[in-house]
């Protein structure tokens, strides 16, 4: 196959793909992508919050090159965790837990399969060079999604396909091979609709297509260490680990079919947590239900401050929780210890 006419190379890495039941695959040219200036402006308007690793690898951002020397063509594919069924209804007990980290972990499964599509390609092509990512390299991955045809990116700032939706997750191979690029998906299909700016409880999504991780739900409990600030704590929503909300609105998930994947199939665990089991939980109990997982991104210590913000900001000084975070409070972490405590005073002081 090696020096075959960039379509017909194009045509065998698709098959390739499609025979690893990738839900889409689209190609694009390794070029600047489009959005790199949206980018600075995005972190030179403190937009990342903490997410250093953002400001880091801010210039490697510029070009795939940095990810893989000499890269040519960027094969970009999308899975559908799409559970198809409506959530159980949330306890004032239960924290909930985002869909796309309720199966094993999504960059595990795109590895896998990556993996596979690469060995299949150095072996039909074998003087080409390539390398598979999926969300740790500093590639813009909505950004390439878009170029290669897959989507468009929406006003909430997902990549939205036409059939699947967004409640899919982004991987790249990136090859020096010279494939024939798809045509980028030029249109928006988000029109009038601002469903997902006014669902935002907290007002993260700024200006369509804008997000300020300093206020976004998923920032805080996915991702920022330490303490929650009283401010986030307060404004979590239910919130276990992510947040779905610009997602559930969105029109175009109401009509999705349901996601193929056995691996990202939801585990019933992983849907609406007890925090109160939870925080009387042991550290096995705690690491099997993470394990494998997304979740493990907040390891224990996250995972048990998130579910004390969420009990006190209920406000329900029931006995079973203030034993629960009584119990938490001689935790041997001290952001654990801090969270707990705090909800503590704070329930006594509403019962
Ligand atoms: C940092 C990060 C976050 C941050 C910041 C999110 C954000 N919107 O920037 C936080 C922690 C908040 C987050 C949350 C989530 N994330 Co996240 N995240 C990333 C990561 C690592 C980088 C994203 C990034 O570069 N952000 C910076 C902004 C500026 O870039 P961008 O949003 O991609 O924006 C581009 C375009 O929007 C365009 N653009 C910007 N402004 C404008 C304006 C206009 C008018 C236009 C036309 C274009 C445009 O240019 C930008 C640069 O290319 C990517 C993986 C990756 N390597 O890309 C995953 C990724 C984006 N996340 C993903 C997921 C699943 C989520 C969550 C759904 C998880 C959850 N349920 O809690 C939420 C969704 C929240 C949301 N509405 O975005 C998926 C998204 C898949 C998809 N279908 O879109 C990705 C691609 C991971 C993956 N490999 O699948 N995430
Ligand atoms: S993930 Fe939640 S908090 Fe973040 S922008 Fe979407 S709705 Fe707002």
């Amino acid at each position: 196959m090696s020096g075959a006419p960039p379509a017909q190379q194009s045509a065998e890495v698709k098959r390739l793909a499609s025979d690893l039941r990738f839900d889409l695959v689209g190609i694009a040219p390794a070029v600047s992508p489009p959005g790199y200036g949206s980018f600075l402006d995005w972190l030179a308007g403190g937009n990342a919050a903490e997410m250093t690793y953002m400001q880091t690898h801010a210039a490697a951002r510029q070009h795939p090159e940095s990810v893989l020397e000499g890269v040519r063509s960027v094969v970009m594919v999308a899975l559908s965790y799409n559970p198809g069924e409506p959530d159980p209804s949330a306890t004032p007990r239960t924290g909930k837990v985002a869909r796309y980290a309720r199966g094993r972990d999504y960059h595990k499964v795109l590895w896998k399969r990556l993996g596979r599509l690469k060995e299949q390609i150095d072996a039909a092509f074998p003087q080409s060079r390539s390398r598979a990512v999926a969300d740790t390299a500093p590639l813009l991955e909505r950004d390439f999604a878009r170029l290669s045809g897959l989507g468009w990116i929406a006003k909430n700032t997902m990549l939205i396909n036409r059939q699947l939706g967004s409640y899919t997750v982004l991987g790249a191979l990136l090859t020096d091979l010279e494939l024939e690029p798809d045509a980028p998906h030029e249109s928006t299909h988000c029109g009038t609709c601002t469903r997902c700016l006014d669902a935002c409880p907290t007002d993260a999504l700024t200006t369509p297509g804008r997000l300020d991780a300093r206020k976004c739900i998923s920032y805080w409990t996915i991702e920022h260490r330490g303490p929650l600030p009283d401010t986030a704590a307060d404004q979590l929503h239910g919130w276990l680990f992510g947040c779905d909300i610009c997602q559930e609105v969105c029109p175009w998930n109401r009509k999705a079919p349901p996601g193929t994947a056995p691996e990202l199939t939801a585990d019933p665990r992983r849907v609406a947590v007890d925090l109160v089991e939870l925080l009387r939980s042991d550290d096995t109990t705690i690491a099997s239900l993470i394990q494998g997982s997304a979740m493990t991104r907040t390891k224990r210590i996250g995972l048990l401050r998130n579910a004390a913000s969420l009990l006190a900001a209920r406000a329900i000084a029931d006995p079973d929780v203030l034993d629960a975070l009584a119990f938490r409070q001689n935790d041997p972490d001290p952001v654990v210890r801090e969270a707990c405590k705090k909800a503590l005073a704070r329930l006594r002081r509403t019962s």
